[in-house]
């Protein structure tokens, strides 16, 4: 998107499109990757008019990027060194909105004693589920692979600032000539680039392009506009264990009776600290809601399995009913003994 126009693919040509004044009306909002109806065609001067916007399958905010297949997260071995609880953040975004996702550990030329950590990054992804690839844009190791994986499918490039995400893509396809920066010595951290969202071809021989879109590394966003009680479903294998706590609404921090605390050896230490830092963050939310003069009620949109955007209310203080009083009563006073822990003391990390 560029100012007032919206530049929409047709058969192998952009056309400058202007909103239809009735979607303004509308508050119809657009995202990159939207599919759209255009009407009013020149194909002279490549103009012409969006009248109408078809359902979208998902979306992600912030960049807004519609009707993605899958979500690439890369990270990097080195310069910035590999970060498990951002790595895990961006993990967690993807499943939050139900978009695939599959993990890049990109300039795996930076380290020597590399074998290590590519075991250790394996042996932690692979049980759960996801698929790991190793890439380096500076010597072209895994871009094949990566590539395969990219074939046929509109994909997004998430992941820190800095650990190559545009180096990769003009490395895939050079004619993107895609602005890249040095990386500080400071901080090893790269300044943001990315400035638009555009979802951008790379060809594939014998096969249609496929597309993809790079994000500029949104490492601010956080579990803002979730409860506590809904970080686990992001994590497979405490949201599996879970079924079998004591208390039905168990966050799995200091609870007694706690199947994941009993069986912590399961869950590897870096995913288990990056569950406590998303809980925390959403314990700031459900402190927000709480002090919003809300009530006890907040509306909070989600996306369900079939893509569709519905409004969804969470309950802040009403507690299941099944419950008899008596466990209700001790539950509100561990609750608030938790809340505490997050408030008073700071100790959780
Ligand atoms: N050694 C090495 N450096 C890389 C690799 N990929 C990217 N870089 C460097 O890392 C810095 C940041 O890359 P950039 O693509 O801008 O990162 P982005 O913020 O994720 O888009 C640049 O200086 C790149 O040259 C790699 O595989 N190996
Ligand atoms: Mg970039
Ligand atoms: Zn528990």
């Amino acid at each position: 998107m560029h100012s007032d126009f919206i530049y929409v693919k047709s058969e192998n040509k952009t056309f400058e499109c202007r909103i239809r004044e009735r979607l303004k009306k509308e508050k119809t909002e657009i995202f990159t990757g939207d599919n759209v109806k255009i009407e009013e065609v020149n194909p002279d001067t490549l103009q012409a008019v969006i009248t109408e916007v078809f359902e979208r399958k998902n979306n992600i905010p912030r960049p807004s990027i519609a009707n993605i297949d899958q979500i690439i997260v890369v990270a990097s071995l080195a310069e910035p060194g590999l970060d498990y609880v951002q790595l895990n953040r961006y993990l967690c975004l993807a499943k939050l909105n139900n978009i695939p996702a599959l993990i890049c550990i990109n300039k795996i030329d930076l380290r020597d004693s590399e074998e290590k950590m590519l075991k250790e990054v394996r042996s932690i992804y692979e049980p759960l589920g996801y698929n790991v690839i190793f890439t380096s844009a500076l010597d072209g190791s895994g871009l094949e692979h990566l590539k395969k994986e990219l074939s046929e499918k509109v994909s997004v490039l998430s992941g820190m600032s800095g650990v190559g995400k545009s180096t990769l893509l003009n490395k895939l396809n050079p004619e993107l000539n895609l602005r890249t920066k040095k990386v500080s010595s400071k901080s090893g951290r790269g300044i943001h680039t990315t400035r638009h969202t555009e979802l951008m071809e790379i060809p594939i021989p014998g096969q249609n392009p496929c597309q993809v879109a790079d994000t500029p590394g949104f490492s601010y966003l956080k579990f803002d506009n979730i409860m506590p009680s809904e970080v686990m479903n992001l994590f497979h294998e405490i949201k599996e264990l879970s079924d079998k706590c004591y208390f039905s609404d168990c966050l799995h921090l200091e609870e007694e009776k706690c199947n994941v605390i009993n069986n912590i050896d399961r869950i590897d230490k870096t995913r288990y600290l990056s569950y406590k830092t998303f809980v925390k963050e959403a314990f700031e939310y459900k402190k927000q809601v709480k002090t919003s003069g809300q009530k006890q009620e907040t509306a909070v949109k989600t996306i369900d399995a079939s893509g569709k955007e519905k409004t969804r209310i969470v309950k802040v203080k009403t507690r299941s009913k099944e419950d008899s009083r008596k466990k209700s009563r001790q539950k509100i006073n561990r609750i608030s003994n938790l809340e505490d822990i997050y408030y008073n003391n700071n100790d959780f990390e």
